[in-house]
């Protein structure tokens, strides 16, 4: 059964993203990224912020402007000036960060208190200036302070914003610490602020971290496509959409054009210059190859036997390795079945027994293999 959970996408290739090594996307690949985005179905795009660079003030004026469905929020430190000038941007939303663990508390020389006062401050600002704007803080290295100071920053911040943040910003985090961490600060700050997660993947939890935020009642998720970021990156948004399809497909196939995934990766890969890693959800070249004879056979009767989910849901094809020395005799006889041969049971079993040994010296392509076939039937 479904279960009733609701969360949106924050989607932050526009801003994490450009905080990969190898990004530096143009004017004209931004609006490109936002399109493409906005197609998809994606709730809210993050982009950098406009104090970055004057370029950046550019790129968020003409994003906010491009009159997307997806709504257009903007990422600051938080300061004042910044405030202005983001929202002179005319961006919908503006994400607060600040740091409240030791570290960056020392870089930045506040107490809980300092924060509190500043935070308030600039909420303030932007709630009088322009009422409409969607405002969220967020806890910088949420994992890494301290539980007390981290429930009185968001108690007394809470009814100020739209929506808290907690942010796993070196990846360290539990899932199970990211659950009940997600669960103390709903139980602080009431039902009516949303929550949401941002979680760095050094440690390969980005996606459990994300799914786990959900469970405690996070109400949204930060992506970036292939989870680009600082480092290693963040939750990817192919990881997580696979993650919760399992779980809600109708509500996650509902809310987005999931068969355009792929062409994000590509997208992304392209302009990053990065190839898709072999192994990548859904977009990765051996993300729905089956190899074993054993499986081969079950995918033939039902490929559900071996996949968690279709791969035409998400716009790719299944692989089957026909060729290796793992093969079946059911995947040769479905072979030849499709050169339109056929081949009796004992003919089979030799047929088999001879490809395998075969593919002993190396693995056939199906070019090789189905000229085996061919050159059997002749024979
Ligand atoms: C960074 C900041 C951030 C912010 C996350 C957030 C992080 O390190 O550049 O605003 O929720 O990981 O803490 O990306
Ligand atoms: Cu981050």
């Amino acid at each position: 059964m479904e279960t009733t959970k609701t969360w949106a996408i924050i989607e932050s290739t526009l801003r994490e993203g450009e905080q990969f090594e190898r990004a530096s996307f143009s004017p004209g690949d931004k609006i490109e990224i936002a399109r493409a985005l906005n197609d998809f179905g994606i709730e809210y795009l993050e982009v950098t912020t406009p104090v970055a660079s004057p370029q950046s003030r550019a790129d968020a004026e003409t994003l906010a402007g491009l009159g997307l469905k997806t709504k257009v929020i903007t990422h600051i430190q938080t300061h004042l000036k910044t405030a202005q000038v983001a929202l002179e941007t005319g961006v919908q939303g503006i994400d607060l960060l600040f740091g409240t663990s030791k570290y960056l508390r020392a870089a930045h020389g506040r107490d809980i208190q300092g924060i509190i006062g500043e935070a308030r401050e600039v909420i303030q600002f932007i709630r009088e200036t322009r009422p409409e704007v969607e405002v969220r803080f967020s806890a910088e290295d949420t994992f890494r302070s301290d539980e007390r100071d981290l429930l009185e920053v968001y108690s007394a911040i809470a009814p100020y914003v739209d929506r808290v943040g907690l942010a796993d910003t070196v990846g360290v985090a539990t899932p199970r610490q990211v659950y009940a961490l997600v669960r103390e600060v709903r139980r602080a700050i009431g039902t009516k602020v949303d929550i949401e997660f941002h979680g760095h993947n050094d440690t390969g939890c980005a996606v459990a971290n994300a799914y786990e935020a959900i469970e405690g009642s996070a109400t949204h998720i930060d992506t970036t496509v292939l989870g680009i970021g600082e480092r290693n990156g963040i939750t990817p948004l192919g990881g997580f959409l696979a993650r919760m399809y399992t779980l809600q497909p109708e509500y996650v196939s509902n809310k987005y054009q999931l068969d355009m995934l792929p062409e994000l990766d590509q997208m992304i890969s392209r302009m990053t210059k990065t190839e898709i890693p072999f192994n990548n959800y859904i977009s990765g070249t051996t993300a729905f190859s089956h190899k074993a004879g054993m499986h081969l056979k079950a995918i033939y009767i039902n490929p559900e036997s071996y996949e968690p989910y279709s791969p035409e849901v998400f716009g790719v094809q299944r692989k089957l390795i026909i060729g290796s020395k793992l093969t079946g005799r059911h995947a040769i006889a479905q072979r030849a079945q499709e050169l339109g041969l056929s081949f009796g049971d004992q003919e089979l079993h030799r047929l088999t027994h001879h490809i395998k040994a075969l593919a002993d010296q190396g693995q056939l392509t199906l070019e090789e293999l189905d000229k085996i076939l061919r050159d059997w039937v002749l024979a």
